[in-house]
């Protein structure tokens, strides 16, 4: 499947996906930021600079070199890429014209 992990990039998108993850009692899920390649300089993707952050307190903190993003309620923290997270938010179950209606975060 040709899942992509979404972006957060505004806050209208980061508020829904984080009131989704609660909503729907996930806690937290995967979505696209990470910092694999430069410790510190966040992308959604190669040579795709994360502008809007929606960081929770404390973070990002790269406890033990984390390089991988999930978001909550609570808002954004850095994890460890190898964390088992079991759920992902992905642009392909996602539409931003439909945020009102339609609820596209899946499993
Ligand atoms: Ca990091
Ligand atoms: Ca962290």
């Amino acid at each position: 499947m040709d899942a992509k992990l979404i972006r957060a990039d505004n806050e209208e998108v980061n508020s829904f996906l984080g009131s989704e993850v609660s909503r729907r009692g996930l806690g937290y899920v995967w979505f696209g930021a990470n910092d694999k390649d430069v410790e510190g300089g966040w992308v959604w993707g190669p040579g795709d600079p994360v502008s809007f952050t929606g960081w929770r307190d404390g973070e990002p903190d790269n406890w033990f070199d984390e390089d991988c993003t999930t978001i909550s309620i609570s808002g954004w923290g850095d994890v460890k890429c190898s964390t088992d997270v079991r759920n992902s938010a992905c642009e392909t179950f996602y539409n931003i014209s439909t945020l009102s209606t339609k609820t596209t975060l899946e499993p």
